[in-house]
């Protein structure tokens, strides 16, 4: 039992362990609505109607950050967020994280 468990952790950790090929970037990328690559991350810009709105989403994002324990470079200006994702434990390249960040975002209540 402590195998089985092991095992499927083992190999959980190690497919999240390298960056992804271009081709598998442009796959994700391909569902991915508005998120594109920019300087070699991962790249999207929220626009919200307002910065109180944008704050908030701020605030539900970073609740679900913190479970995935895989944290973005992000920053704010009135109503706008810009979102760069790379995998730091990867050199700073996108991993499959990265990927199931971007989607956890686009995810989340938007207003
Ligand atoms: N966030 C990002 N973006 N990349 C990482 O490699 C990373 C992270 N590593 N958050 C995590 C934390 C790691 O340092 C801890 C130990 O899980």
């Amino acid at each position: 039992m402590v195998y089985f468990f092991a095992d499927t952790r083992y190999h959980r950790c190690m497919n999240k362990r390298t960056a992804l090929t271009q081709s598998e970037i442009e796959t994700a990328l391909a569902t991915l609505a508005g998120w594109s690559v920019k300087d070699g991350k991962l790249h999207k810009q929220y626009k919200f109607k307002s910065f109180a709105s944008a704050i908030g989403w701020m605030m539900s994002a970073a609740i679900e950050i913190d479970k995935m324990d895989h944290h973005p470079e992000w920053s704010n200006v009135y109503n706008k967020v810009t979102v760069n994702l790379v995998t730091h434990d990867l050199g700073n390249k996108i991993g499959p994280l990265d990927v199931e960040l971007a989607e956890k975002l686009d995810s989340l209540n938007f207003t």
